[in-house]
């Protein structure tokens, strides 16, 4: 037995808010959790502390899924971001610490490497389509093989996914939301143009990625998917909201552009119908916002059987613990699509020591017991949390919309 001594949130702000649980064994064995939801993260720290952590102490650490099932049946009030970031968090950390009892890096406990390394894409932004092709030639000229392209939209002050900073797209940008405004003619008009430009630029030997982030109704996105069938996407993200599942129907009966959803899942309800009645090529769901490890394997092993792969959201904002977990996930899944990268600061990456690395398009999770990242806590106190929330977005005329 590996019994749990002590649990407790480490809150910091290297650049943005990240939130980790530290769970510790009376054997001297520590885990970690990725807890971060952008915008949100105090009230992730508060489930856990106020309601989390005190049924924790005295279980027994290798007890993952009774302990996952606790905290889901026994809160009584199931699913949404908050519960289930916390539940990832306990999971992530008690799968690091087995690992590390086991001496062994976490992916070997899920089966082993099922592939050489794990295929990420990496972000290429820009305020027009020059600029993000530019950026795109850095990243194929780094080795990867699948680039997301996000261009400025003409007309438009600002839109998602195209930062001021080309490294880190951070949208977490003020302690009051600030305001966008979006104009979808002009987007819909403007995208073919730019993969178009990026397949004369790059070729075809690239998987070119875009992420509509929610934004158009299910016919207009069966139109761009249908708009962008020359330019041959590896696949085109959230591309209406997706709530009512039954939409995703409107835009496969329009296009066979791949289509990619769920980086704000959180439990397999919300991609169960999508999953079974194949309206979707790959699941977004991520180790922080979906239950962790554990639940993660669920939706994967289903989706397996509809030849739906992963491709697990992997934003700054979600933690380099968040990160290592993923790619020792994506290691091993058989079902493995792409792993998003988009990387983090050099200041977060010093809070956040980590044995997982990049090469030549590919990523591994290393061979470090457990999940191969600590937090420096010394340094982590330097970085005091800050509120920070994600934009608001309006359309020209006023009306609330879809960030
Ligand atoms: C995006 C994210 O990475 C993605 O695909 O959708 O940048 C998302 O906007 C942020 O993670 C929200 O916090
Ligand atoms: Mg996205």
């Amino acid at each position: 037995m590996l019994k749990i001594k002590n649990a407790r949130v480490i809150v910091t702000s290297p650049g943005r808010n990240f939130v980790t649980l530290k769970i510790e064994t009376e054997d001297g064995l520590t885990g970690l959790g990725d807890a971060t939801l952008n915008g949100r993260e105090l009230s992730v720290v508060s489930y856990l502390t106020e309601h989390v952590i005190p049924c924790l102490i005295g279980r027994d650490a290798h007890q993952i899924e009774d302990i996952w099932q606790y905290l889901y049946k026994g809160a009584y009030w199931r699913r949404g971001p908050v519960t289930m970031s916390a539940i990832a968090a306990v999971d992530m950390a008690l799968w690091d610490i087995k690992a590390k009892a086991a001496n062994m890096p976490l992916y070997q406990l899920l089966g082993g490497a099922s592939r050489k390394g794990v295929m990420v894409y990496g972000h290429a932004n820009g305020e027009n389509v020059e600029q993000t092709l530019e950026e795109a030639q850095k990243y194929k000229a780094m080795g990867y093989k699948a680039i997301r392209l996000q261009s400025g939209v003409p007309g438009l002050a600002s839109t998602y996914g195209v930062s001021k900073d080309k490294m880190f797209y951070e949208p977490a940008d003020n302690d009051l939301p600030t305001e966008n405004i979006w104009s979808t003619p002009q987007y819909m008009n403007s995208v073919p143009k730019l993969f178009q430009a990026a397949r004369d630029a790059l070729g075809w030997d690239v998987h070119l990625l875009h992420d509509v982030h929610h934004r158009l109704t299910p016919i207009e996105a069966g139109r761009l998917g249908r708009d962008l069938e020359p330019y041959r996407l590896f696949w085109l993200e959230d591309a209406t909201p997706a709530e009512n599942q039954e939409a995703f129907r409107l835009i496969r009966q329009h296009t066979t552009t791949p289509l990619a959803v769920g980086e704000i899942f959180n439990t397999i309800w919300d991609c169960k119908d999508l999953i079974q009645n194949q309206l979707i090529d790959y699941i977004r769901a991520t180790v922080v916002h979906a239950g962790g490890i554990t639940h993660l394997r669920r939706i994967a092993s289903f989706a397996d059987l509809y030849q739906v792969k992963t491709g697990c959201h992997g934003a700054t904002d979600l933690s380099p613990v968040c990160m290592a977990a993923a790619l020792h996930f994506g290691l091993s899944v058989p079902n493995f699509g792409v792993q998003e990268y988009m990387r983090h600061t050099a200041e977060t990456d010093a809070v956040f020591p980590h044995a997982y690395s990049f090469a030549d398009g590919y990523m591994h999770p290393g061979e470090a017991p457990g999940l191969g990242v600590d937090i420096d806590e010394g340094l982590a106190e330097k970085y005091p949390y800050a509120r920070a929330y994600l934009p608001v977005n309006r359309l020209q005329d006023g009306t609330m919309f879809n960030w």
